[in-house]
């Protein structure tokens, strides 16, 4: 069997979604995830001009070996940009060997560890009142898991995933108006001062059951994160998520010493070198990478199992960032995975977004039931693709009042 051809398609309804098609001269094709959030045209160029010409001519069914030959032939390993590219050819590669086999993913991992799976919605305000109005939207949606962002007082610009003011509906992750990005100003005193507070008043809102999780989103020094770990621990949130910049795994020491409140740390790795330390040392509760990011299902596997020694679970990072391919892979592994937590949910379910990528994976009640169609579950269609192209977008970048630059 050989792969005879590959297509990268990067455009889509809002999101710049770089997706991978290969076709095989047995009619079957698969397809893939390479979004990478803010920098799509380059993991579609990586595989234009350096992976698909070696691809072509492979035989599909060899996932590792294909995977190795990326990874170890590259020199210069490992990166978001690359590590998406890989993941791409991985999830199609999967996405072909369940369809030759007639089965869905999740049965060549090894079946089904539950029948659905826990996800959570993106509950945000641009102040508090604002926010309860939201959880309480998710709540009578059936969520049993909500992440709560909320407008701090004070705070100069609306912070991380929160609307400027009260029914803002803009994309709070990227601004496609261009690649020169917004600003954002930051205060940590004045989120130190207020957030622990909110989050127990939200807990004394929706009682004691409801999964209440929050994205610190990088913003925090070791200390205050040890500190707001320690200050919210009567909260009992199902977990803080990025308290510090994750390339310091030591700083998650101090906040395990001074508090209980789990810790869930990943989106932004790419390798299972950049989180065995920490799920070996039990530094964290969840991980929280994703199947696009850290080169597909095949490493994805690896870093659940790993996980799973330690007493980690799984968190995967959400659609905001990448598609509902990456996605369809995530559904399969969480089906299967004995340590799952929960998956990360941004509905983006439109009209349009479910036209380009037909799917029979099903979310219902705050669960997601994985797909039993063969490979992923997931389609995409060519016609509905050429109404997209590619749209310049950035992330805002983060100073601190005084202009020095903080972290996103
Ligand atoms: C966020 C991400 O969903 C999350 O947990 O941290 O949406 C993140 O802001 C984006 O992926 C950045 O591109
Ligand atoms: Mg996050």
């Amino acid at each position: 069997m050989k792969i005879t051809k590959a297509k990268v398609f990067v455009g889509g309804p809002k999101k710049n979604y770089v997706t991978l098609k290969i076709e095989t001269d047995q009619g079957v094709y698969g397809i893939g995830d390479a979004t990478l959030n803010n920098r799509e045209t380059l993991p579609a160029h990586y595989l234009e001009n350096y992976l698909i010409p070696n691809l072509l001519g492979k035989d599909p069914r060899n996932i590792e070996d294909i995977w190795q030959f990326f990874y170890r032939g590259a020199y210069f390993r490992r990166g978001p940009i690359a590590m998406a590219a890989y993941g791409a050819i991985d999830m199609a590669l999967w996405d072909i060997k369940g369809k030759l086999a007639g089965m869905p993913v999740y049965q060549l991992l090894g079946g089904k560890s539950r029948e659905g799976a826990m996800v959570y919605a993106h509950a945000t305000g641009s102040d508090l009142e604002d926010l309860m109005e939201s959880i309480a939207h998710y709540v009578e949606d059936g969520y049993k898991a909500v992440r709560v962002q909320c407008g701090i007082p004070g705070m100069p610009t609306a912070s991380y995933a929160v609307p400027e003011k009260k029914g803002d509906t803009k994309n709070y992750i990227t601004d496609y108006s261009g690649i020169r990005p917004n600003l954002e100003i930051w205060d940590t005193e004045k989120y130190m001062r207020f957030m622990p507070d909110a989050l127990a008043e939200i807990r004394a809102r929706f009682g004691p059951d409801l999964h209440i999780l929050h994205d610190v989103h990088h913003r925090l020094l070791p200390r205050e994160a040890a500190a707001f770990a320690k200050a919210v621990e009567p909260v009992n949130l199902f977990w803080m998520e990025d308290p510090t910049p994750a390339e310091d795994q030591d700083a998650l020491k101090l906040i395990r010493q001074h508090s209980t409140t789990p810790v869930a740390i990943g989106e932004v790795f790419n390798s299972v070198f950049d989180c065995n330390k920490l799920i070996e040392n039990e530094l964290i509760d969840f991980i929280r990478v994703a199947a696009t990011y850290v080169g597909g299902i095949t490493p994805l596997r690896r870093i659940v199992d790993l996980a799973g020694l330690h007493h980690v679970r799984t968190g995967f990072h959400g659609a905001p960032s990448h598609s509902p391919i990456s996605m369809a892979a995530q559904h399969h592994v969480n089906a299967w995975a004995p340590n799952f937590g929960v998956q990360e949910y941004l509905v983006l379910g439109t009209p349009e977004c479910d036209a380009l990528f037909p799917s029979e994976h099903r979310m219902e009640d705050g669960m997601v039931f994985v797909s039993d169609a063969p490979g992923l579950g997931v389609d995409f269609d060519e016609t509905e693709a050429a109404r997209y192209e590619y749209q310049p977008g950035s992330h805002p970048v983060v100073r601190l009042q005084d202009g020095t630059m903080w972290n996103y």
